[in-house]
């Protein structure tokens, strides 16, 4: 295990070690932030930085990964790597285990000894001499890397800023996460987002942590996504969207391309067909969806509620059962999301029956299940999960020994606006500042749902009233990026005055990164 022998070899105070590269001319350490003043988001479980200290990155600088390493890990060091670029090569280097690191060594080790960091954190140790960052998984380097990119000046995040040398404070950083599902959901049904714009959001959710993508991919409005066996539902379900647009749908081998990048940056592509209301586009696509076996014409408008699948009708279970089996084999993850909200045509032992039915079906494809609140009270397995995010019967789910994802529409809704200034998004469930969504506490948001049945939080954008990427940009940041913080740092760490202050410190970072925020 390198990481400890060169944890030895290099404490954080020591200045001049092994092979130490001595510095050009005129590269003495730019002034460091102080202790209190970086600016990391998620904050981590602990982080000290050492004002007087410093490492830099030129092109003396190379990344590191032991001999042994497989492709996960290759893959973090070529991604830090690559995003070092040019201020140094893009490549990666082997190293003997044991060996000690040459001067400018930024090395990326695993360590599965490692008691505090669990399965997704990491310790990082920054001295003038060289970088360690240890973890138990890759998952874990990958968040070890983001906090890096954190300590590094803003020019890193755009790809043609000069950059020859890049600074960061001495220093060390042990981290691990609280909860386990750190997600947002994307609406691409109400309005279409394409691959690009999909990429562009999972390498904004890697920057803060987060591990979930979920993707809403059909509605009244929209089918998003082809199946192989049922063309129409794309054809005809994905040919529009709110307000009579061209719509879009994903092929199969782009919705691949978008599981693959996101597993690049460890977060998992999590599939929502929502059913059995909010299905007007499936309805519109084939007629034996729908009761009297005419389908209706597409849906432009924003109400819910009205439209259902046939329930009651075995024709309709063939088709479920085609799109569940063809998406989950596109799925490495372990969730198929069913929707389950706001069915107002069904009665309640239709809307049970149906949904227990569809828990047998995502289950033989390998499955957990996920649905929005409404389908706690039917008979759920305790590895379904429920999604709350209004008052709802959670509580009946933690209690049957099931897992709960707090999205709650009051705190963390990001198509709700932030004032009543905001011109985009709706306002049912109120203003969501950026302090609202960031002070909370999911271990006690829900009576009878303790933190242990919590898996975790996301952040769902609904997309009515969102047209472009840049309005959906405009909502998400940076309030994600407090709910962000609520599902990684550790409970009692949550503070809003010290996440106000580093969420300001970030402002550079966002517009380097072309972000559309409110100012
Ligand atoms: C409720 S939240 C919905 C969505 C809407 C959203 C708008 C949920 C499970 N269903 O269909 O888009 O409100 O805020």
């Amino acid at each position: 295990m390198r990481s400890s022998s060169f944890r030895r070899a290099l404490p954080f105070t020591v200045l001049a070690v092994v092979g130490c590269t001595s510095r050009p001319p005129g590269t003495a350490p730019l002034p460091v932030a102080r202790e209190e003043r970086h600016s990391i988001i998620p904050l981590p479980s602990s982080i000290q930085l050492d004002p007087t200290q410093s490492f830099v990155i030129d092109t003396l600088s190379t990344v590191y990964i032991d001999e042994g390493a497989g492709t996960p890990v290759e893959g973090v060091a070529t991604y830090l790597a690559t995003m070092l670029a040019p201020a140094i090569k893009p490549e990666v280097r082997r190293i003997a285990s044991g060996t000690p690191l040459p001067g400018g060594a930024i090395h990326l080790g695993i360590d599965s000894a490692n008691a505090v960091v669990g399965a997704e954190g990491y310790e990082l140790t920054i001295t003038p001499a060289a970088v360690n960052i240890t973890a138990r998984t890759a998952a874990g380097l990958f968040h070890g890397v983001q906090t890096l990119r954190q300590l590094l000046p803003v020019s890193i995040e755009h790809p043609a800023a000069l950059r020859h040398q890049l600074t960061m404070p001495a220093g060390r950083v042990v981290d691990a996460s609280r909860f386990e599902w750190r997600g947002m959901m994307l609406d691409v049904s109400r309005h279409f987002l394409g691959v690009r714009d999909i990429e562009r959001f999972i390498d904004l959710l890697a920057l803060y942590k987060l591990n979930r993508l979920h993707l809403h991919l059909s509605d009244d409005q929209g089918w998003r996504i082809e199946i192989q066996s049922r063309p129409n539902l794309a054809k005809i379900g994905g040919s529009t969207q709110v307000g009579g647009g061209r719509g879009g749908y994903y092929t199969q081998a782009e919705y691949m391309d978008i599981v693959a990048y996101a597993a690049s940056r460890f977060i998992t592509i999590v599939p929502e067909i929502d059913m059995p209301g909010h299905t007007n586009a499936a309805l519109a696509s084939y007629p034996e969806l729908n009761c009297n076996k005419v389908s209706p014409p597409p849906y432009t408008g924003i109400r819910v509620g009205f439209s259902a699948l046939c329930v009651d009708s075995a024709a309709i279970y063939p088709v479920l059962e085609d799109v569940v089996r063809e998406i989950s084999a596109l799925t490495p993850g372990s969730w198929f999301h069913i929707g389950g909200d706001e069915v107002k045509t069904l009665t309640t032992e239709q809307y049970r029956r149906f949904i227990e039915r569809m828990q047998g079906i995502v289950n033989a494809n390998g499955k957990q299940m996920i649905g929005w609140g409404e389908i706690a009270p039917a008979q759920l397995s305790p590895t379904t999960v429920v999604q709350n995010w209004k008052k709802d019967s959670s509580a009946v789910h933690a209690a049957r020994g099931g897992k709960v994802i707090l999205s709650p529409g009051i705190k963390v809704y990001l198509d709700q606006k932030y004032d009543s200034s905001t011109i985009l998004g709706l306002n049912w469930a109120g203003f969501n500042s950026v302090r609202t969504a960031y002070d909370w506490n999911p271990a006690t948001f829900i009576p009878g749902v303790p933190e242990s049945a919590v898996l975790g939080v996301e952040a769902p954008l609904w997309s009515e009233t969102l047209v472009k990427s840049e309005d959906f940009e405009f909502m998400a940041f940076p309030r994600l990026i407090a709910v962000a913080e609520v599902g990684w740092t550790q409970a009692g760490l949550i503070e809003w005055d010290g996440f106000r202050r580093r969420l300001e410190m970030q402002t550079g970072r966002l517009n380097a990164l072309g972000i559309n925020t409110p100012r």
